[in-house]
């Protein structure tokens, strides 16, 4: 099946739910009962396969599969050659340096000389040369944070997301080295077919992202309010006012900004809006 798209996600893992959830509310539907490996869409010509994450960036460099969907963490470090498509905004985490919390510490400099335990020597190596750092980077290949402890580092370098592990282990963060998000990486110059496929996909995943950053609002208001309330209600091309059954009255329909929900409500109220409704929307087509 040459113009089906494969997109490599995540097996089991932090990913795997809202990587499953994300193409799923792009409507594309597959059976992934039975801790499958692979599985073709219903709907749609894609087939996904379930991957390690460290996995996903090396397939999709090989062209097993055309996309995947990673932690920028995992695609920076394994340094394949492979396209960052859009960002996704889940699994949202840092790589930080960590040392033990009673340890003095007033700069990067502090880290010289140091060993610092990690299983991303690529990211960490790179901070450290650019911050004219020398120290020994052991890697291993996980529980990093227990390093200080038994002595077998000095400090950590690790995903951070809550910063519980950190202090649960008696270290604190005292370096953000990489930020990084859930992305969609995709092969270099995919066929002409699979372009097209992620083309339509990026359409939806970008609706799918537009709808969650707004709301669905709906407003009663005297007619002499309407034009205040419009000022902070523009909507898409603009609002729908509708007559009430109650003469003098106007039901306004539009949407508003998740970012600038609460702010704007108080201004609306008093303009005089009343009986407010705020409903979630499924998908946004601008
Ligand atoms: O089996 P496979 O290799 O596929 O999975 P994995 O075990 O390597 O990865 P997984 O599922 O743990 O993480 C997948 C991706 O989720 C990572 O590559 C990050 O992009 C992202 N992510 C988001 C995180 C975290 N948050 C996170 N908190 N990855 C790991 N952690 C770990 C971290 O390593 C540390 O042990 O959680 C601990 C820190 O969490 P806090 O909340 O205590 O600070
Ligand atoms: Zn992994």
């Amino acid at each position: 099946m040459t113009d089906t798209i494969r997109i490599a996600i995540q097996k089991s893992g932090r990913l795997s739910e809202d990587s499953l959830k994300l193409i799923k509310e792009c409507g594309i539907r597959f059976d992934n009962g039975g801790g499958k490996l692979k599985t073709a869409a219903t709907n749609f010509p894609a087939e996904i396969l379930f991957l390690r994450d460290d996995d996903i960036p090396g397939y999709v460099e090989d062209g097993v599969a055309h996309l995947g969907i990673v932690g920028q963490n995992v695609s920076e470090e394994t340094n394949r050659t492979v396209d960052t498509v859009h960002k996704l905004g889940f699994s949202k985490c840092r790589l930080s340096i960590g040392v033990l919390r009673e340890q003095e510490y007033n700069g990067v400099q502090d880290l010289d000389g140091k060993s610092i335990a990690t299983t991303y020597p690529r990211l960490l190596g790179e901070y450290l040369a650019a911050n004219n750092v020398t120290a020994h980077i052991h890697e291993i290949s996980g529980s990093v944070e227990i390093a200080p402890s038994i002595g077998l580092a000095d400090a950590v370098c690790d995903i951070v997301s809550s910063g519980s592990t950190l202090l649960s282990n008696g270290l604190k963060e005292v370096e953000t080295i990489f930020r990084s998000e859930a992305v969609m990486i995709a092969g270099k110059n995919l066929p002409a077919p699979q372009q097209a496929l992620l083309d339509q996909l990026l359409f939806r995943i970008k609706s799918v992202q537009v709808a969650k950053n707004n709301k669905y609002i709906l407003l009663n208001c005297p007619n002499e309010s309407v034009d205040s309330i419009i000022e902070y209600l523009p909507g898409m091309r603009s609002p729908t006012v509708l007559p009430l059954a109650q003469k003098g009255w106007s039901s306004l329909h539009s949407v508003i900004n998740e970012n600038d929900f609460w702010e704007n409500i108080e201004k609306i109220r008093q303009a005089g809006a009343e009986g407010i409704l705020v409903i979630p929307i499924e998908k946004m087509i601008l």
